[in-house]
């Protein structure tokens, strides 16, 4: 039997991080989480390029247009929607996991998703340094071992 899985070595690897300004207090954790996964895993700065967009909602069209254009190996999608009075957050959330997915599927380039759907800002806290750990880390971990599994199946 033979077990196929990716390392976590982010050596020469180009990432295109795709990221959401709004509720940036958070975001902001989360861009610094991602980028020093990858250069502590043997990544070089020179690899990486960060693409602004105003909120979650855009993160998909973006990250499609990246993913489109070759020039990266992933992408590491980064927001924080937090869910307020309305329905607004369900369609917010709901459109950028539904569009990432299929930007993934679609381009055959993997987009990690590191966008936080939560309810409270305390709940986002948690998830951007503390004590739930960091979601842009996490998420780059999962971006940089997908991009070594795909070159071997
Ligand atoms: N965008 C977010 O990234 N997070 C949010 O919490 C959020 N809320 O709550 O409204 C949000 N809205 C903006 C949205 O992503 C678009 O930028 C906007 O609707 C324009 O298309």
């Amino acid at each position: 039997m033979k077990i196929i899985e990716g390392n976590l070595t982010a050596k020469g690897i180009k990432v295109g991080l795709v990221v959401g300004r709004f509720n940036n207090f958070i975001v902001d954790s989360l861009v610094k989480g991602s980028i020093d996964t990858i250069v502590r895993h043997g990544g070089s700065l020179d690899n990486i390029e960060q693409v602004m967009v105003p909120g979650a909602f855009e993160i998909p069209l973006v990250a499609q247009k990246m993913a489109e254009s070759g020039k990266y190996d992933a992408i590491v999608a980064l927001g924080a929607v937090i869910r307020g009075g309305t329905p607004h957050f369900d369609y917010v959330a709901g459109e950028c996991v539904k569009g990432i997915g299929q930007v993934s599927l679609q381009s055959g380039v993997p987009v990690a998703f590191g966008v936080l759907t939560i309810d409270t800002i305390e709940q986002a806290i948690e998830r951007a340094g503390t004590k739930a750990g960091n979601k842009g880390v996490e998420c780059t971990l999962a971006a940089i071992e997908t991009v070594n599994v795909l070159k071997q199946v």
